[in-house]
């Protein structure tokens, strides 16, 4: 088998040690970095469908988003040297009074698997937070993450800051376990998304 076919097989199984020794080898054979990022997006891809068919679980993609993350320490400083931009920018946080971050932090692996340059904020994030990252960073996309009822109405305040501070070509993206498509267009979201992989998706979607 080839490095490169190993480099997307030890991101589906989670090696992290395959990944970073078939990044080494691939570059050191003279492989664009673009190729290597390609090969580590198709492991990654796989991992998002099998989690949203319920064939493998958290545990699974975090190990999948570790080795990920590994062979990307390596990769990144040759993708910057090769000029390399990112899909586009997204600020990513769970909102004000809110403190869970396991889902959110998928949201972040998976984006960032996928390509895109994720600023992320945390959790407890206020609405004023956000529109100072996205004004900073320029970001086109907002993912909103909030998995408590009563958190719910500080994603309507944020996205109606990001409104009032006239932040053009901005998307919003919003998910967690009370959020529902039927929320997202009663507050004003752009796209909603039931799981991390689904989000990856949507904010494809959203920035064609
Ligand atoms: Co809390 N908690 N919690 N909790 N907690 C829930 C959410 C709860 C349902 C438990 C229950 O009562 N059955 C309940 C909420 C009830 C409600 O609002 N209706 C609850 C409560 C009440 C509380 C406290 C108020 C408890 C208390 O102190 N009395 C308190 C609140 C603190 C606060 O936030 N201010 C609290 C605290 C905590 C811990 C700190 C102990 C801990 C959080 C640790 C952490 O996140 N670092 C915790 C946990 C772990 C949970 C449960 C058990 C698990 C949540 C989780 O991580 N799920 C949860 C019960 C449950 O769900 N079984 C519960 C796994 C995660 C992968 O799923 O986050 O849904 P999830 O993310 C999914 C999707 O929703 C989606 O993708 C992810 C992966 O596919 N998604 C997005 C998420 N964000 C997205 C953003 C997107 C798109 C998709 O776009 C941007």
């Amino acid at each position: 088998m080839s490095a490169l076919n190993d480099l997307t097989e030890a991101i589906k199984k989670g090696d992290r040690k395959l990944a970073t020794a078939s990044t080494e080898t691939e570059l050191a054979a003279g492989t664009s970095p673009n190729t290597i990022l390609e090969a580590l997006i198709e492991g990654m891809d796989d991992v998002g469908q099998r989690f949203k068919a319920n064939q493998i679980f958290v545990p699974e993609v975090l190990i999948a988003a570790r080795a990920m993350k590994e062979a990307m320490a390596i990769l990144e400083p040759k993708l910057v040297e090769a000029g390399y931009k990112p899909l586009a920018t997204a600020v990513v946080g769970t909102v004000e009074g809110d403190l869970h971050d396991i889902g959110k932090n998928l949201v972040v692996m998976m984006l960032k698997g996928a390509s895109f340059q994720v600023i992320d904020l945390g959790t407890n994030v206020s609405p004023e937070k956000f529109v100072e990252a996205v004004k900073e960073s320029g970001a086109t996309v907002v993912g909103l993450s909030a998995l408590l009822t009563t958190t719910m109405p500080a994603m309507k305040k944020t996205i109606d800051a990001i409104n009032e501070a006239r932040l053009e070509g901005v998307s919003v993206i919003i998910g967690g376990a009370p959020v529902t498509q039927a929320f997202a267009d009663e507050v004003g979201a752009n796209g909603f998304a039931p799981d991390a992989a689904s989000a990856v998706d949507t904010v494809r979607t959203l920035i064609n």
